[in-house]
């Protein structure tokens, strides 16, 4: 017996196994090379969508349903390898959100996670915990959990962007709560730009202290962390798998900015290609600047501007930039880490 092998199996084993099987039991022999596998067995698959063609359905949809009936108005990005899960990867879920001119998305909290990244529009707003955000290209949003949050958008273009959250996670421990706020809007109670200048400029207010676990800034501006990877690039230090890459942190410990979805920034200047890596934390990545080729498990997927792909745990990833290209991508690395499954490797034989 091994953990990759199982036993033959004989008449008086079989008759044993349909005999406890009644009640509600099975022997591990029969299973352990299932359930404990020698590297992750994942039902998660490479792919990638384009974001033209996503955002022509969003605006379809747009004619079909308001945000107000649809609480919000969503093309949830499902891998194909787990269809009608409502997940990108197993622990994550990922969808793409349009709100149009003049919508609300109305206010209410749930005890998952959220972020976003805008991909489109520009002057829409999120209110989370009493603080209204404005939201450009490229910023990274958070809703932490148990937070009311509503969206709007008071501009003449329609609004789109990539919600992330920790949905899997939350079914996975069964411990989804959620409620509306029984209006709209909630009432707005800090000014714009408060949390940013208070907790987002390496300063602390003297006596804060913590409270809940995703970090006190919930727009992490696109601004702010381009111009940071602009001026680091001048320094050509890269790594050779991922060229210039930033982790969004929580200024309060230094951690991720979220307590269960661990989000990055990364820079490929052009013409760089990487060198494969893999870690057991599956990967959406959003192509946020530039256009290249991510060679994932073996299949090639090119992307453009806004388009969207995704890598599975343990699978080995490239990236090959043709130009000047900044990736966004999020995963689940901070929760694993936590709970000490996390592995990377670097560069295969
Ligand atoms: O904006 O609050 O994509 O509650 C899925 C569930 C977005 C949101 C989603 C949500 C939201």
């Amino acid at each position: 017996m091994s953990l990759t092998e199982k036993p033959i199996e004989t008449p008086e084993r079989l008759a044993f196994y349909r005999k406890i099987d009644k009640q509600a039991y099975t022997p591990l022999w029969t299973v352990l090379s299932d359930i404990i596998t020698p590297e992750p067995r994942s039902r998660c698959v490479p792919h990638l969508w384009q974001f033209a063609q996503a955002r022509a359905w969003l605006l379809e949809a747009g004619e079909l349903i308001t945000a107000k009936e649809a609480e919000r108005r969503v093309l949830i990005l499902e891998n194909p390898g787990m269809r009608s899960e409502s997940k990108i990867t197993t622990s994550l879920y990922a969808g793409l959100q349009l709100v149009l001119p003049g919508e609300v998305a109305p206010a209410h909290r749930h005890s998952q996670s959220a972020l976003r990244f805008v991909l489109e529009g520009s002057g829409a707003h999120t209110s989370v915990n009493g603080e209204r955000t404005v939201m450009e290209y490229g910023d990274f949003v958070i809703t932490p959990p148990w937070a009311w949050h509503d969206h709007g958008n008071d501009s003449d273009q329609p609004m789109i962007w990539m919600d992330g959250l920790d949905i899997p996670v939350a079914s996975f421990f069964d411990a989804s709560f959620a409620e509306g706020y029984g209006e709209d809007e909630q009432p707005l109670s800090r000014q714009t730009g408060d949390s940013l200048a208070r907790y987002g400029a390496n300063m602390l207010p003297i006596d804060y202290h913590r409270h809940g676990l995703a970090s006190p800034i919930f727009n992490y501006p696109y601004a702010r962390s381009r111009d940071a990877l602009e001026a680091m690039q001048r320094q050509q230090e890269w790594d050779p798998c991922h060229g210039l890459k930033m982790r969004y942190v929580n200024p309060a410990d230094g951690g991720f900015a979220m307590p269960t979805i661990a989000p990055f920034l990364q820079l490929l200047p052009a013409g760089f290609k990487t060198e494969p890596y893999r870690s057991t934390d599956a990967t959406v990545f959003v192509a946020t600047e530039g256009s290249g080729r991510s060679t994932i498990d073996g299949h090639s997927f090119d992307w453009d501007k806004r388009d969207i792909f995704v890598a599975p745990s343990w699978k080995w990833i490239t990236h090959e930039s043709e130009n000047e290209s900044v990736l966004f991508s999020f995963s689940d690395r901070v929760a694993q880490q936590k709970l000490g499954f996390w592995r990377e490797q670097r560069g295969h034989a």
